[in-house]
């Protein structure tokens, strides 16, 4: 099965205008939270962050596809707007850069975005690349086993689809023919590393061939397109008819992370260009052009979004930090000498 450029022709799988609008909103403020947090690190309050810009659209679409009430979502460290998708909020992921009490997925112990949402059905055990695919294939085969109507999407990034566990991983889930949904970010990059020094073939979902299932290639700063594409494989999985691998083609906007200097491995003309693929500004121009939003709408998201982040922000920033006492709860448990 040969990796396929997915155009959507299926109107059962394109999206209400109305929520297209909505993702749009969702993807502006995780957009300010973002930039907020590559501030606060700036300012020497947030120790680390790894950037969603550029990815935002992808990963939108690819949550719209899913349901939330049933399915199972293991992100990695790029996911902030997955994660609002799913329905985390700008002050819990606030606490999480802030070390600040009652951050729900680690309490503040660990890197931001790591752990578990005791709301959502969202984990992320670990910041080692891959290792999350495996787990995922567990969750897949568990509620296969017990029959349960689920989906478990898993996202991983160019860089992490090189790694052992992604190759284990899917090739256990073809056999198996697990409800599963593989979702490559392709941005390009491993940090510094092109994906042509991680890959002798031009695509990630060519890979899925190996496998046994279908990959798909698809522009992840298209809304649509990648709504149409996971909305195919979900239902695949959910037919029982096993995995599907999605490469939602992005870019990185901003260095890895707060630690990195990109200009020192990419060039100017890639970084120009890069900017020409910013899906906050293809959604904005796409919206406008099809008059589903006017200037002074997409305005009016711009200055709610920045309110809400500053109003998180304000109170985030007078709570306190999570307390040195904390740091073994839910680490270890005492427990009486059995003899
Ligand atoms: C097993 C392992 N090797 C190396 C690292 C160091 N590391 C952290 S992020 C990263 C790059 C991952 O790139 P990619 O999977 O493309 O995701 P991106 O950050 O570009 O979204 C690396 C090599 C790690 N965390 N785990």
């Amino acid at each position: 099965m040969p990796a396929s450029k997915h155009s959507p022709s299926d109107d059962s799988a394109q999206l209400a205008d109305q929520r297209l609008v909505a993702l749009y909103r969702t993807m502006v403020l995780s957009r300010y939270l973002d930039d907020r947090v590559w501030m606060l690190n700036r300012q020497g309050k947030a120790a680390i962050a790894a950037s969603a810009q550029g990815h935002e659209a992808a990963q939108v679409a690819c949550v719209e596809a899913t349901d939330p009430s049933k399915d199972h979502y293991l992100i990695y460290y790029r996911q902030a707007t997955a994660m609002m998708a799913l329905g985390a909020t700008p002050e819990e992921m606030l606490r999480g850069f802030l070390a600040k009490e009652g951050e729900p997925m680690s309490g503040a112990r660990q890197f931001p975005y790591h752990g578990a949402h005791p709301r959502v059905d969202m984990f992320n055990f670990s910041n080692v690349i891959a290792t999350q695919m495996p787990q995922a294939a567990g969750v897949a085969l568990s509620d296969k086993l017990r029959g349960l109507d689920a989906v478990t999407i898993v996202s991983f990034g160019d860089g992490a689809a090189s790694q052992g566990d992604a190759h284990e991983s899917m090739n256990f889930a073809g056999i198996q023919k697990l409800p599963i949904i593989f979702f490559c970010e392709n941005n390009r990059y491993a940090i510094s590393v092109p994906i042509d020094k991680q890959m002798a073939i031009d695509r990630v979902a060519s890979r899925a061939a190996g496998y046994g299932f279908p990959g798909v290639s698809v522009d992840g700063t298209n809304i649509q397109e990648v709504y149409a594409v996971t909305k195919v494989a979900i239902d695949r999985a959910r037919n029982g008819d096993g995995p599907t691998l999605i490469e939602a083609n992005v870019e990185r906007l901003l260095p890895h992370t707060t630690d990195d200097d990109h200009t020192r491995y990419r060039s100017a003309e890639d970084i120009e260009y890069i900017s020409q693929r910013d899906p906050v500004k293809i959604t904005s121009a796409f919206l406008l052009s099809k008059g589903l939003l006017t200037e002074a709408e997409d305005e009016a998201i711009h200055s709610d979004a920045k309110k809400q982040v500053n109003v998180a922000t304000a109170t985030v920033e007078n709570e306190p930090f999570a307390g040195v006492e904390a740091i073994l709860e839910n680490v270890t448990e005492r427990t009486e000498p059995t003899r």
